[in-house]
């Protein structure tokens, strides 16, 4: 309830943003070195608010927020959420669709939380999502074991109606999609430059579809609904990528292995590992991502072979 509560509140602020001069720079750096746009600071505002006075958290850790956040005792509960208020936020100014992205855990720690609470694998997540601030408000949630759904936000309402229940990717992998930024091609594996050169060049058969929003909400939902494989791998500059395990990595390749997907890191570490199988160390640390049907992921993880990488 908390999560959704704040997810409308985010979904207003975005659609207001232009009237309410929402748009621009707030004039500080996060906790990721980005600069943080008043957007991001308002979203972030909300979830912690929302979170903090639910009654339900233990710990929150916020992509906007160096520290993890304790809750007060008087107000702690038993979970544990991971969240990017406003992923994508590079978009905002020119109005291309955002999202909040979370995942939740229930503590370990007998008495107060600590951050051991929330350093762990991502097989231990109970409920993951994202909402999606575009043409629709939409919210994708799911409690482990239980499936993926849709909920669109009705405005009249004022509530998430759920759309669609059980969200699988489609049967084979669906279209044919890559999603990437093209531009770190330079820097990137030969497995990696392999198969993307595969998917251009199909000797005779009509070649992938390149499509990348730059928000990575839009470009998973999209890779959910129409198939295809959304790829942020690590490259010869940053060798643990560019997206954050807790709160980017992790509730996607959550959300797409519910959803009949896989999730892969690619090469990380010298090794080929499931994604949802790290352990970060920090709170804010960085993971490659590859993730979308399993047609290309494993296609990704087989060029690793053939180019006698693994
Ligand atoms: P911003 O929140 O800074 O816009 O970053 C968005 C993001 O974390 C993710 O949503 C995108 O898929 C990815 O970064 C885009 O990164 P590039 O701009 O390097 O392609």
């Amino acid at each position: 309830m908390a999560l959704q509560l704040a997810c409308k509140a985010t979904s207003r602020a975005c659609n207001k943003a232009g009237i309410a001069m929402l748009f621009g720079l707030a004039g500080e750096v996060n906790s990721t070195g980005d600069d943080q746009k008043k957007l991001d600071v308002l979203s972030n505002e909300i979830f912690i608010d929302a979170l903090t006075n639910c009654g339900a958290c233990a710990v929150l850790v916020s992509e906007e927020n160096e520290d993890p956040i304790f809750v007060p005792e008087d107000k702690a509960g038993r979970f544990v959420v991971a969240f990017d208020p406003l992923d994508g936020s590079s978009n905002i100014d020119c109005n291309v669709s955002t999202g909040t992205i979370f995942a939740v855990y229930e503590k370990k720690s007998e008495k107060n939380a600590t951050v051991s609470d929330i350093l762990r694998t991502g097989n231990d997540i109970l409920v993951a999502g994202y909402c999606m601030y575009g043409a629709a408000t939409e919210l994708v949630i799911s409690f482990k074991g239980h499936g993926v759904h849709r909920f669109t936000l009705d405005p009249s309402l004022g509530e998430f109606v759920h759309i669609q229940a059980h969200v699988q990717l489609p049967e084979g992998g669906g279209k044919k999609i890559y999603s990437c930024n093209e531009g770190n091609s330079r820097n990137w594996d030969a497995a990696i430059k392999g198969i993307i050169g595969k998917w251009k060049d199909r000797h005779g058969d009509k070649p992938y579809a390149a499509r990348y929003v730059g928000s990575m909400v839009s470009d998973v939902h999209r890779t959910i609904l129409y198939g295809g494989v959304y790829l942020y791998p690590a490259d010869a500059k940053s060798k643990h990528g560019k997206l954050r395990v807790l709160y980017e990595g992790f509730p996607m390749a959550f959300i797409m292995e519910q959803a009949g997907g896989a999730a892969s890191c690619g090469m990380f570490k010298g090794k080929i590992q499931r994604l949802l199988d790290i352990v970060p160390e920090t709170i804010h640390e960085k993971c490659p991502v590859v993730i979308g049907c399993k047609r290309d992921v494993e296609a990704v993880l087989e060029e690793y072979k053939i180019q006698g990488l693994c």
